[in-house]
This record gives C-alpha cells, sequence and structure tokens, in this order.
C-alpha cells in the first residue's frame, strides 16, 4: 500500500533534521518524530453490540465499503490535525489506538464517544444521513475522547456545556484546516450535509448563529442560544449541555474573526491550551473558563495584544463577564 504522507515525510529527512536527531540526548522526547495514527474500524452489522467485527485496521487497503472508509479517513484527518497544529499525539497525547464502529444500531440517529471508542449510526434516511459523512462529527467525537484525557469536563450543566462546546470548536477546526478555511471562509456550521433531503435546516449546530441550523416540523427548531440572556436552565439534556454549548461556541467563533487568519492557530491555541494545560476544574463554569482563556490569550501573546482583547470581547459579546 501507498505510504501515508506523514510515513513519505519522515522517509526524506533533511539533513539538517537528521543532525538535530542525532543531537538529543537519549531517552528525550524527540521533536522531529512524526506521530502516526493507529486506526481500527469496526462493523457493528446493525446491531448494538461493541466494538464488533474488526472491517479495517491501520495500513489495510480501503474496503470498498464507503462507511468505514470514510469512518478511516476521517479519523486520519482529525489525527494529522492535532499533530499539525498543536503537536498533540492521538486522543491522550501518547499515540492512543483510534477504535471506531460504523453501522451501529438500525436507522441509529447519533454518533457517540463511549469513553473508550467512537460509534456512528447510519441514520434513519429521513432525517439524518450516515454519521460517518461529515468531517466535523468525527472531530466533535474524537474530542470527547481528548477533553476526558484532559480537563475531563463533567457532563453537565455549565461544564458539560463546556465539554460540548469545546468538541465543536475542534471538530470545527479540523474541518477548516481540511478545507485551508480562513475564519471569514469557514461555513462554522457542525454535521453541514447530516440532515436528509427534504428536512428544513443546514446542519447539527451554528456556532456562528447558534439557533439557526434548522426549522423542522419533524426535529423541531434549533434550540441554542447564542447569548447568555437565553441561558436554558433546562434538566434535560443532562443540563443542556447540547443547547447552552451555544454560548461559548459563539464566544470562540467571534474570537476567531476578530482576530483573523486561520482560526485554528490563535483562538484554536488560546483554546488548546486551555483545555489541556491542566489549569481547570471539572466542574469549571463558563466564567471561570472565560478567565482560563484569558489567561492562555495572556501567557501565549501577552496582556495588552489584540489576541487577548479579542477574546475578553468575544466573551463579553455573548454575555459572559470576565
Ligand atoms: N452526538 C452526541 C455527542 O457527541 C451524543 C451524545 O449526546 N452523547 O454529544
Ligand atoms: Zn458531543
Amino acid at each position: 500500500p501507498a505510504l501515508r504522507d506523514s510515513a513519505r515525510r519522515s522517509l526524506a529527512l533533511s539533513s539538517a533534521q537528521r543532525e538535530a536527531r542525532l543531537a538529543f540526548p537519549a531517552g528525550a522526547p524527540d521533536p522531529t518524530e512524526d506521530f502516526v495514527p493507529n486506526r481500527t474500524i469496526h462493523d457493528a452489522k446493525n446491531e448494538e453490540t461493541l466494538p464488533g467485527a474488526k472491517a479495517r485496521g491501520e495500513g489495510d487497503p480501503a474496503t470498498g465499503d464507503e462507511i468505514v472508509d470514510q469512518a478511516y479517513d476521517w479519523l486520519g484527518v482529525t489525527f494529522d490535525f492535532f499533530e499539525a497544529a498543536y503537536r498533540r499525539n492521538s486522543i491522550d497525547g501518547a499515540g492512543l489506538a483510534l477504535v471506531s464502529t460504523v453501522h451501529y444500531g438500525r436507522d441509529y440517529d447519533n454518533a457517540f464517544w463511549d469513553g473508550e471508542q467512537m460509534v456512528y449510526g447510519d441514520g434513519d434516511g429521513t432525517l439524518f444521513r450516515a454519521f460517518t459523512g461529515p468531517l466535523d462529527v468525527t472531530g466533535h467525537e474524537l474530542v470527547h475522547g481528548v477533553t476526558q484525557y484532559t480537563a475531563n469536563l463533567e457532563y453537565r450543566n455549565q461544564p458539560g456545556a463546556l465539554n460540548e462546546s469545546v468538541s465543536d470548536v475542534f471538530g470545527s477546526l479540523v474541518k477548516q484546516w481540511h478545507l485551508g478555511h480562513t475564519a471569514d471562509q469557514a461555513d462554522w456550521l457542525i454535521g453541514q450535509g447530516l440532515l436528509a433531503e427534504g428536512v428544513n435546516g443546514v446542519a447539527l449546530r451554528s456556532m456562528k448563529e447558534p439557533g439557526t441550523a434548522y426549522d423542522d416540523p419533524r426535529l423541531g427548531k434549533d434550540p441554542q442560544p447564542g447569548h447568555m440572556d437565553d441561558y436554558n436552565p433546562t434538566r434535560g439534556d443532562n443540563g443542556g449541555v447540547h443547547i447552552n454549548s451555544g454560548i461559548p461556541n459563539r464566544a470562540f467563533y467571534l474570537a476567531s474573526v476578530a482576530i483573523g487568519g486561520h482560526a485554528w492557530e490563535k483562538a484554536g491555541r488560546i483554546w488548546y491550551d486551555t483545555l489541556t494545560g491542566g489549569q481547570l476544574s471539572a466542574t469549571v463554569d463558563f466564567a471561570g473558563f472565560a478567565a482560563a482563556t484569558l489567561d492562555s490569550a495572556t501567557r501565549l501573546y501577552g496582556a495588552e495584544a489584540a489576541e487577548t482583547g479579542a477574546v475578553r470581547e468575544a466573551w463579553t459579546g455573548v454575555g459572559v463577564s470576565v
């Protein structure tokens, strides 16, 4: 099989890189090392037993099942994004194997991270298409794993909405990176293309304009607020984790467009350091998370930097005081 690009790159080390490699003390982490994913895709064959039958392992040729092959490819892109943007080696930062199951259940209208692996339904075909389709859905689910290994945000109320939001943030960023889009060019939608034909909507969520992704008699209206004035204190959905995530999602969007350029480079770096830097409590609320993003921005760019100002304005813009 053809070498992955990363494998090819590592075979083509420049002489400077080779010298750098030789210069490392034994046992020290090698900053020129190319990370490689270890993906396994399983097929649940419309049952709900995990992980199901192995369908494709790392380096195996395409299976011809486009659902299996899409899951494999999007995991590869997500892995490459975290390496390229933040030099993170997989979900746990230490090369954790990426396990996924596709064809989960029958007409199953969701995808999820179960604490150990990703799982995707094929959708019922009437409301939803297959959940392996959108790259940002794979990114979203994989980032639940990253969060579990880092800030471990409790999955209820505000920390739960932050957990959901960071999955949307990096899910969107992996798509923006894959497409080469700047913050201005990006659609800021989550799950664009997932809604079946005839459903009145464009995606699952909009980070730019929360509450506008769909409005359909069968699905109802997108319930996301984009400002604290519209915070939903529901007890459903674990305290509105998929609802109130619209507020920090929009804060990230506002910061990204104010900073400009590729969102993963600056706003994404600020959010990434916040998520993974060890300063967050698992029960942090929106205000605490916002303060932590300001600390990260200050460390990266300085207290008076435009980037730091953009982050402060973004949180103020969604009604979170910082
Ligand atoms: N797709 C949903 C999510 O990742 C599944 C869930 O609610 N657990 O948030
Ligand atoms: Zn989620």
